[in-house]
């Protein structure tokens, strides 16, 4: 029983893992002073999410300088602290 749940935990962290895998979408606006981009998404699953247009916090403020409004970019996104928030984003050439 024990094993069980061992391999359980294992296979859960790994289907976590795998659903932090990126998201479409397409840089609606970027805002440097505040540290925010808005971003039209495609689903989220990992954080329950349908697609939608909504403005997003960053973990780094140098991701803004990569991208800009109207980029198709693939990017991953996390809830921190009851905030949402880019946590790595590119643009998709
Ligand atoms: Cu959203």
């Amino acid at each position: 029983m024990k094993q069980t749940l061992t391999a359980l935990a294992v296979a859960t962290a790994t289907v976590v893992a795998w659903a932090q895998a990126t998201t479409e979408g397409e840089v609606r606006k970027v805002d440097a002073a505040q540290q925010k981009i808005t971003l039209k998404h495609g689903e989220i699953k990992h954080l329950d999410m349908p697609p939608m247009n909504m403005v997003f916090q960053v973990r780094d403020p140098s991701l803004l300088s990569q991208v800009k409004a109207g980029d198709k970019v693939r990017f991953t996104a996390d809830k921190i602290g009851g905030a949402y928030v880019v946590t790595s984003i590119e643009v998709v050439k």
